[in-house]
């Protein structure tokens, strides 16, 4: 692919403070076209993150990006019980500001399998999937349409930890919200050596310290800009949150964007940028309620049909794209002249 062409990308996301700047790296990122949005359980109720992905894709004026509402619950529910992050997230998942009133309807779970299988076809294994919530609605598509597992490229997927928690003890949340899908992506003899799994151990690299904070929002250059300030505040809430509840004291990680900035690698979009990564066969601990609940252990047999697991990028090209898409979002917004009420 040359740097002219466009990454053609499904972004499946549970909104979400981070899930936010994923959408935003997928919506305004000159080098990717995306197809479709779905939501999914997790940092809040089906229901909230629905609206709130809904309500992103009317502040960011791109009404013209489909939006499908996924699972509700995990693969294995009702054994299963999913967990939110109201404690990250805020109780309506995207706490920090009050959010713009959606306009568009997000279309039911038939027509997202039928429109993403559409679009496989369509794109002929040019499209990939960026997953950055539970996996539940990944595994339950390919488990219904099996034949669609050839004409994904990759399945890029921010979850999980080699060694590094965040969630009950052993897990990392959106692993441990639904194993079994994770189990079956990062196990199927077709797609396991299409996924890219971004772990904890690389997206707490990825820290929004005060300096990214200014750059993306400070009174003196910005005052009179509505939305940088929309997500300034929502920023903000997150960074209090994590720093009271997960000790980071110099700002957040934020996870989910590195699930779409690795597919900017992979496809050499951005040339030869530094990278770390491994082929590991992956087990997700599936016993509910055990003690290792969620925990993701790596096999002795690992092999290149594995999935690749990022360990290491180069941070600062991780928050140019970042600052990038914000500084295009802007410009979006203000050309198109958009009335939108963040207030
Ligand atoms: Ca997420």
């Amino acid at each position: 692919m040359t740097i002219t062409q466009k990454i053609p990308l499904w972004l499946d996301c549970d909104p979400g403070h981070d899930d936010m700047i994923a959408i935003l790296l997928s919506a305004f990122h000159p080098n990717i076209n995306l197809v479709g949005l779905s939501s999914v359980f997790g940092n809040s109720t089906l229901p909230n993150t629905t609206f709130n992905l809904l309500s992103l894709i009317t502040g960011l004026n791109k009404l013209e990006i489909p939006v499908y509402q996924g699972n509700e619950f995990p693969l294995n529910y009702p054994a299963k019980k999913p967990s939110t992050a109201p404690g990250i997230h805020g109780d309506n998942g995207l706490g920090g500001h009050r959010l713009p009133r959606p306009i568009n309807k997000a279309q039911s779970i038939d027509q997202f399998y039928q429109d993403l299988a559409a679009k496989l076809e369509l794109y002929d294994g040019e499209l990939s999937i960026a997953a950055v919530g539970p996996l539940t609605n990944i595994a339950d598509f390919f488990r219904k349409y099996p034949d669609c597992k050839s004409l994904v490229k990759y399945i890029s997927i921010m979850g999980g930890g080699i060694g590094i928690y965040n969630f009950k003890g052993h897990g990392e949340f959106n692993i441990w919200n639904d194993p079994t899908a994770a189990n079956f992506l990062f196990q199927d003899p077709i797609l396991r050596h299409k996924v890219l799994l971004s772990p904890l151990n690389v997206t707490h690299t990825l820290i929004l310290n005060t300096t990214i904070q200014h750059l993306i929002y400070n009174k003196d250059q910005y005052e009179d800009d509505p939305f940088r300030r929309f997500l300034s505040d929502l920023m903000i809430f997150f960074a209090e949150s994590y720093k009271k509840n997960q000790e980071f004291p110099d700002g957040p990680p934020i996870h989910d964007p590195i699930a779409v900035y690795v597919l900017l690698v992979k496809y050499g979009i951005l040339g030869d940028s530094q990278w770390k990564e491994s082929n590991l066969e992956l087990h997700v601990d599936e016993q509910i309620n055990g003690e290792k609940e969620g925990e993701i252990s790596v096999g002795l047999e690992s092999g290149p049909n594995d999935p690749s697991v990022i360990f290491g990028v180069d941070v600062q090209l991780f928050w140019d794209q970042v600052l990038e898409v914000i500084r295009l979002a802007d410009v979006h917004l203000k050309d198109s002249g958009a009335k939108i009420d963040y207030d």
